[in-house]
């Protein structure tokens, strides 16, 4: 039976990757931080399942990350964890770049020290392209493995930084260190303050007459390659099977605005989403990332690996999954 280590167990790719290993009979080890609330709610199912098993433990402790990896010296150590919103790493840039930066130097280090041989999954993110893309012959802008990285966040930033750490120390130490550049992945249990679950859960409410008030949102032009985080947490896994450590672009290969995410979630319900949003000005970010379109050709090909869930499936999903949830009455 292998181990696998995830950091991150309580967010959503979190869960999804616990599920897939646990049905692959790993043993999982579940990193969580402690918490004043209760963070477990996506992962309540699998608490009570013998191969997983929770631990505590912060990135940002160097020793933590230390005592972690020389205990259980896991196969694979899947990083996860990280301050992942765009939008708040403008307010904390400090506390993105401890946790998205110098949270994987701690981890490669545990690694480098303790147990050299576990193959190690990096959470990069296509928001390090920032507003930088490729065009080919017929005109049309891509982001792939060989286009030039010109983040345009703190987050962006630091999620880079971490990036190259991981390609040097596999270069520096051997270290089977993959980095899987994925594109925005969704799902019914997604944050509820990234856009995209932000505007499900305002139509759950209104369907179930819990809102009068109009949907507050910021720029509604940047168009986002949505995939489901169901698809992409398969595509992680088949990274640390390869004979080969690489990086890999992660994506559906279609892109979308927000302004069209709008539409399709507000007319899964046959409503129009004109008469429901407001935009306000205070959620524009200081700088945007304007255009992000994927192509996953290296993913194809050496990880057999493609989408399955398809953009429309994936809003619907969303949109009816938050009309359940919020018409509970204990959700107010
Ligand atoms: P998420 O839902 O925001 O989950 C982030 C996880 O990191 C949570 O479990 C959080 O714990 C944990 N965490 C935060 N700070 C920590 C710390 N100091 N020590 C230990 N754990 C900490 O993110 P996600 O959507 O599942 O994404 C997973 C990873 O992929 C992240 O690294 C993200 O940056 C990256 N990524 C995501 C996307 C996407 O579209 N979803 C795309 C590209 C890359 P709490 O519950 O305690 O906050
Ligand atoms: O924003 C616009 C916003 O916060 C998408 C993270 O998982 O994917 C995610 O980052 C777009 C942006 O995701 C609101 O300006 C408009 O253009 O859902 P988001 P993101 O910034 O693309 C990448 C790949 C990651 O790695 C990140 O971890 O929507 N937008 N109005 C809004 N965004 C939010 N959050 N809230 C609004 O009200």
């Amino acid at each position: 039976m292998k181990t696998a280590l995830i950091t991150g167990i309580t967010g959503q790719d979190g869960s999804y990757l616990a599920e897939l290993l646990l049905d692959f009979n790993y043993k999982v080890i579940g990193c969580y931080r402690r918490s004043s609330t209760n963070t477990l709610g996506r992962i309540q199912h699998l608490l009570n399942n013998p191969n997983f098993n929770l631990e505590e433990f912060d990135i940002t402790d160097p020793s933590g990350c230390n005592s972690i990896i020389s205990t259980h010296k896991p196969q694979e150590v899947y990083n996860l964890a990280a301050q992942s919103h765009v939008g708040t790493s403008f307010k904390q840039p400090s506390t993105t770049f401890e946790i998205d930066t110098v949270g994987v130097i701690n981890l490669l280090e545990a690694i480098v020290h303790f147990s050299s041989s576990s193959k190690f999954y990096q959470a990069s993110t296509s928001e390090m392209f920032g507003s930088n893309y490729a065009i080919d012959s017929d005109g049309t802008k891509y982001q792939d493995e060989n286009t030039e990285l010109l983040p345009q966040s703190p987050y962006g930033i630091a999620k880079l930084a971490s990036h190259r750490m991981v390609q040097i120390y596999r270069e520096a130490y051997n270290i089977f260190g993959c980095c899987g550049i994925l594109f925005n992945h969704e799902s019914s249990r997604r944050g509820e303050n990234f856009v995209t679950r932000k505007i499900t859960k305002y139509i759950g409410l209104l369907v179930n007459h819990k809102i009068s008030e109009p949907l507050k949102l910021g720029n509604l032009q940047a168009s986002r390659d949505w995939g489901h985080a169901k698809d992409y947490v398969k595509a992680m896994h088949l990274m640390l099977q390869q004979d080969m450590p690489e990086d890999y672009v992660i994506c559906t290969g279609q892109t979308y605005t927000v302004e069209n995410f709008l539409q399709k979630a507000f007319s899964v319900v046959n409503l129009n989403y004109m008469d429901h949003i407001q935009i306000d000005p205070a959620l524009y970010r200081p700088a945007e990332v304007d255009y992000l379109k994927g192509r996953n050709t290296k993913a194809i090909s050496n990880l057999n690996w493609s989408p399955e869930i398809s953009f429309n499936d994936l809003v619907e999903e969303m949109v009816l999954s938050d009309i359940q949830l919020t018409s509970s009455v204990a959700y107010v």
